[in-house]
């Protein structure tokens, strides 16, 4: 618990009280929680209690000076009975002679043993002592550890982290994820904000975590229940939901966040289903996309974070089926849809709605298929998903922005000009900076054009209104739209990500500015909203002031995860306790307003208070995203539950394991 420290500090238990004198005038043996207090100085923190050691030192030696001396006398009354035992003038006595001799035999025996006791107990608090004083002349005059150890032990932690490898082999067990430690918050946190706010914000969080986490057992119960291995439920009627593949859809895109929530029972059964009963065979065309970020990125991820052969297993298969739906040719981008269970022979890959590729869709592949080269050994997944985002940069001819609309001719050409941080456009943007920092910031090519593509969103898409609400607008034909869809928000979770991965020196100060406001003005989406569930499109009106500034556009919801994704990453890097208020706000609405018998579900209007309006359609990505995301920002410090360090969330916030080298 957070609060601990101070507690052992200055409460009443603190060990130099401990040790004053008793009642008697002689000094008072220490208790139980004197000793915890001696061991907790040689494991824990030491800085935080080491003050308190010099009061103790001294009736620690005193005390063991003085169970020397009762050693010392005991063994002298020892010796003295033994001799009176051994006498041969004690072997003619009588029978009450006798009995003395008996009486002293057994005197003696106790004392045998009580002096063996007192010495051994000696012993053990000498020792205790030259631990603590080695451990005192460690810490140094201040009584603080010396802030070179504290760099040298830092760069070792580092070191030994960077050389774990990673890869199945040696992550067989369900412990990969660290697990919340109580009160470290991270130093930058503490730069801005005292120990007790972060420690009353974490505090305030407790029951939201926890209902987030009642929440999606909810959900998991009933699907368990009634719609176990299908692709979704409905949360209204509890009957089958739509069908995605036949291919246990939800269970594929929650495994990620059973494990993150500690849900290991779950997660088990889970692993049972997809290692016996998982099937790629009748799922008829499927979208390539939706398969990629959800199928194959939830195996990916679960292989990431437990280290389980069989997910590794069924990802590579499941890459295997994939493949033949890219284009041999350039553009080398995967078809729209993709059947898993075609024959040899027969036709794998065909278009969607839309003849030409998609941004988003064709530039959404990167982390999972390269996740299954990297633990494979495989180049040819990584190969095809490189060349698909190669194609896309090669037409962009140096742009940052592009249109969403592609040619699948060659020369590749855009064949329309609606730019967009939003529908169609979205994760290609956010793939190129996750995809350098799966690389281990290697790879820079894809950083480059992220970073590019980020000033030209700034210059052209960002506005402001009066009321003080930053926008990324849609462009349409050189217009901008003024319109901002929900799926948008991921930006200014993006911006702050992609500023603290990128090397300081090409940094630029203004996408941590623009990723603040612009995340408060998603979280506007929600507040203004009499549901506080935000709605799927807001229109912003440049000239007007607040709160007039912002009307809804399109009125329903999807229970999607853009805008808390956003809060969380702004969470997870500066600590504002406000940022968990905002999640707070958002989980209480969706609590009220789409909790249903079955799950949760979107609604049509986000205005509307009724349960009328509950459409009786649950996303699987509710569980994957929306309820992963809010865990996260609910838990005391997320980097101890997820650490960013090593792990990159895909497009469906599953984690991926960052690529330290070669296996
Ligand atoms: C998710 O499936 C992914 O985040 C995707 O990139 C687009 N949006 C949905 C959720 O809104």
């Amino acid at each position: 618990m957070a609060g601990g420290r101070g507690a052992d500090k200055h409460g009443p238990s603190a060990p130099g009280k401990k040790l004053q004198r008793g009642s008697t005038g002689r000094r008072a043996l220490p208790s139980d929680k004197d000793l915890k207090s001696v061991r907790k100085v040689r494991q824990g923190d030491a800085g935080i209690i080491a003050p308190e050691l010099p009061s103790m030192l001294l009736p620690m030696k005193y005390i063991a000076l003085g169970m020397l001396a009762v050693a010392l006398v005991c063994s002298w009354q020892f010796v003295l009975l033994n001799r009176s035992a051994d006498s041969p003038s004690t072997m003619h006595l009588t029978s009450v002679g006798s009995l003395l001799e008996a009486n002293i035999s057994a005197l003696a025996a106790q004392q045998k043993g009580l002096v063996s006791l007192v010495v051994r107990l000696s012993e053990e608090m000498l020792k205790e002592h030259d631990e603590i004083q080695s451990l005192r002349a460690r810490l140094g005059p201040t009584g603080q550890p010396p802030a070179d150890k504290i760099a040298e032990l830092r760069d070792m932690v580092s070191s030994l982290k960077a050389s774990a490898p990673s890869g199945p082999q040696l992550r067989g067990s369900a412990a990969v994820l660290p697990r919340p430690k109580p009160g470290g918050f991270p130093q930058e946190w503490l730069q801005k904000f005292s120990q007790q706010e972060l420690e009353a914000s974490a505090k305030e969080a407790e029951k939201w975590r926890d209902g987030v986490k009642g929440a999606f057992q909810h959900v998991w119960r009933n699907y368990r229940k009634r719609a176990w291995g299908l692709d979704e439920i409905r949360p209204v009627s509890g009957a089958e939901g739509r069908r995605w593949g036949n291919m246990g859809l939800m269970i594929l895109d929650s495994l990620s966040t059973m494990w993150v929530m500690g849900l290991k029972e779950e997660f088990d059964e889970a692993e049972k289903w997809v290692e016996t009963s998982l099937s790629f065979e009748n799922s008829g065309f499927v979208s390539f996309f939706e398969t990629t970020i959800r199928a194959l990125g939830g195996l990916c991820s679960a292989h990431a974070l437990s280290g389980r052969p069989v997910f590794l297993k069924r990802a590579q298969e499941l890459a295997d089926r994939m493949l033949p739906a890219f284009a041999p040719h350039e553009p080398a981008f995967p078809a729209s849809q993709v059947d898993l269970g075609a024959k040899p022979g027969s036709e794998s890959g065909k278009q969607g709605w839309f003849g030409g590729a998609v941004l988003a869709e064709v530039g959404t592949v990167q982390l999972e298929f390269r996740y299954v080269s990297q633990m494979t050994g495989n180049p040819i997944y990584g190969e095809k998903a490189d060349a698909s985002m190669r194609s896309i940069i090669k037409a962009a001819n140096g742009k940052g922005l592009i249109p969403w609309g592609l040619s699948r001719t060659s020369p590749t050409r855009f064949v329309n000009s609606h730019v967009t941080m939003g529908a169609m456009g979205d994760s290609y943007y956010e793939y190129l900076i996750k995809t350098y920092v799966q690389t281990d910031h290697k790879e820079v090519e894809w950083k480059d054009v992220w970073k590019k593509a980020m000033s030209e969103m700034q210059q052209r898409l960002v506005r402001k209104t009066q009321g003080g609400l930053t926008y990324v607008s849609d462009e349409q034909n050189e217009f901008l739209t003024d319109d901002m869809g929900h799926l948008a928000c991921f930006i200014g979770g993006n911006l702050i990500y992609g500023s603290r991965h990128i090397p300081e020196t090409e940094r630029d100060a203004s996408w941590e500015r623009d990723a603040a406001e612009i995340t408060e003005t998603c979280f506007q989406f929600y507040h203004r909203s009499p549901t506080h569930v935000g709605p799927e499109v807001e229109r912003f009106i440049p000239k007007a002031s607040s709160p007039g500034d912002m009307e809804i556009q399109l009125a329903h919801s999807l229970l999607r995860p853009e805008v808390i994704e956003s809060i969380f990453y702004m969470l997870y890097y500066t600590g504002d306790p406000k940022y968990r208020r905002m999640c707070g706000e958002i989980f209480e609405g969706l609590e009220k307003y789409t909790r249903t018998t079955y799950g949760y579900g979107g609604l049509y209007d986000v205005r509307q208070t009724g349960h009328a309006h509950v459409k009786d359609e649950m996303e699987t990505f509710f569980l994957a995203e929306t309820l992963k995301y809010l865990y996260l920002c609910f838990s005391e410090n997320p980097r101890e539950t997820l650490d960013l360090e090593e792990f990159v969330f895909n497009t469906e916030a599953h984690p991926i394991r960052i690529f330290r080298g070669k296996q």
